[in-house]
C-alpha cells in the first residue's frame, strides 16, 4: 500500500519550521506552470509568486509530484524542471487523478483542488492560485446549447465545498460559465468575497460583470472574515477574489468575448476534459497576441502578495 495523503507529504524544511512555529505560510498551486502558461513566463511567475509571498512576510510552499511523492515546497531546480519538463510528460493532477500521479514516476503538477488537498494535509490554511476552475460553458445545456450538457464542472467546485483553505485568487477563470460557478458554489456552502469593490473579478479582468456574492472594502476585512469562517468549523473552504491589477486588465467586454470566441472553438474541434482549460488558455493568449498572458501573470503574483498578507494576518490572531 501506498500509505495516506499525510504519509506521501515531503514537506520542506524551512516550510515545516514555519508551520511548526505558528508562522504564516501560503500554498501555491503548480498546474498554472506546467499546463496555464508558455515557457518562460510559467518559472517566472513561479518565482515571482515566491517572492511576492515572502515580501509579505510569509513562507511560500509550491505544491507539485514528483516519483510518487507530493513535495510541499519546490526549491529553484525543481521549479525549473518543472517548467521544462516536455510536453505531455507532466500529469495534470486533481482529485479524480491523485492516486494515478502518486503511483507514476515523473511530475504532476496539482491543480486547485489536489493543491487544496495536499496543502491541508501539511496543516497549510492560505493558497494563492491565478483563476479557480469551474461550471464550463455549455456543461449544463440550456437556452442556444448546441448539444447535450458536457457536466465538465471543476473538481475544484467540490473541493471547496469540502477542505476548509482559504483561497485567493482574480475570480473564477472567465473561461467558464460564471453565474453558474458562483450558483454552485453557494449550494457547496463555498463563501465568495470581492476585495475593494462589488463586482466579482473576472480573472483577466477587473470585472466578471456580476455582483460578487460578497464584497469587503479590504484585505484585512477579507482576512477577518476568512478566518471567522474557518473558525466556524463549518468544512468549506472560502474564495477571496482580487482584481487583477488595473495596468495590465484585459477590459471587461474583450476579456468576455476572446473567452466566448475559445470556448466556441474548442466546442468545433472537440477539445473536452482536463484539456480544455489549457487548450482555451492557450487560444485566448493567441487571440489576444500575448495580452492574456501579461494579465494572467500579474493577477497570479498579486494573489500571492495578497494570500501572504492574509496568512499574516492569521498568524498575528492565533
Ligand atoms: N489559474 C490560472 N491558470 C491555470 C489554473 C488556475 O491562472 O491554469 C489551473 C488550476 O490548477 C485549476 C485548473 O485548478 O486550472 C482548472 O482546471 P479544470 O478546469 O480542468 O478543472
Ligand atoms: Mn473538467
Amino acid at each position: 500500500m501506498i500509505g495516506s495523503i499525510a504519509d506521501r507529504l515531503s514537506v520542506r524544511p524551512e516550510v515545516a519550521a514555519a508551520l511548526a512555529a505558528g508562522r504564516p505560510v501560503v500554498a501555491l498551486e503548480s498546474t498554472l506552470i506546467s499546463h496555464g502558461l508558455p515557457y518562460p513566463q510559467n518559472v517566472e511567475v513561479a518565482r515571482a509568486s515566491e517572492a511576492a509571498v515572502r515580501e509579505s512576510g510569509a513562507v511560500p510552499a509550491t505544491i507539485a509530484i514528483r516519483d510518487g511523492t507530493i513535495l510541499v515546497g519546490l526549491d529553484d531546480a525543481a521549479l525549473e524542471a518543472l517548467a521544462t519538463a516536455p510536453a505531455g510528460t507532466v500529469l495534470k493532477a486533481a482529485r479524480p487523478s491523485l492516486s494515478a500521479a502518486l503511483t507514476r514516476s515523473g511530475w504532476s503538477a496539482t491543480t486547485v483542488s489536489a493543491t487544496m488537498i495536499a496543502a491541508h494535509a501539511a496543516g497549510i490554511r492560505v493558497f494563492a492560485t491565478g483563476g479557480i476552475g469551474g461550471v464550463h460553458r455549455g456543461a449544463l445545456g440550456g437556452p442556444g446549447a448546441t448539444h447535450a450538457p458536457t457536466f465538465d464542472i471543476s473538481s475544484d467546485l467540490e473541493e471547496l465545498a469540502k477542505t476548509p483553505m482559504i483561497v485567493v485568487c482574480a475570480g473564477p477563470k472567465a473561461i467558464l460559465d460564471v453565474p453558474a460557478t458562483l450558483e454552485v458554489l453557494e449550494t457547496r456552502g463555498v463563501p465568495v468575497v470581492a476585495v475593494g469593490q462589488e463586482d466579482l473579478p473576472g480573472f483577466t479582468a477587473r470585472s466578471s460583470g456580476i455582483r460578487a456574492p460578497w464584497s469587503v472594502p479590504d484585505v484585512a476585512a477579507a482576512a477577518d472574515l476568512a478566518a471567522a469562517h474557518l473558525d466556524l468549523g463549518l468544512g468549506s473552504g472560502i474564495v477571496i477574489c482580487v482584481p487583477v491589477p488595473a495596468d495590465v486588465a484585459l477590459p471587461d467586454d474583450v476579456a468576455r468575448d476572446v473567452a466566448e470566441q475559445a470556448a466556441g472553438e474548442a466546442d468545433s474541434a472537440g477539445v473536452h476534459g482536463p484539456a480544455l482549460t489549457p487548450w482555451l488558455l492557450a487560444r485566448i493568449a493567441a487571440i489576444t497576441d500575448g495580452a492574456s498572458v501579461r494579465a494572467n501573470t500579474a493577477l497570479i503574483v498579486n494573489d500571492a502578495r495578497v494570500a501572504g498578507q492574509i496568512a499574516v494576518r492569521l498568524a498575528a490572531v492565533d
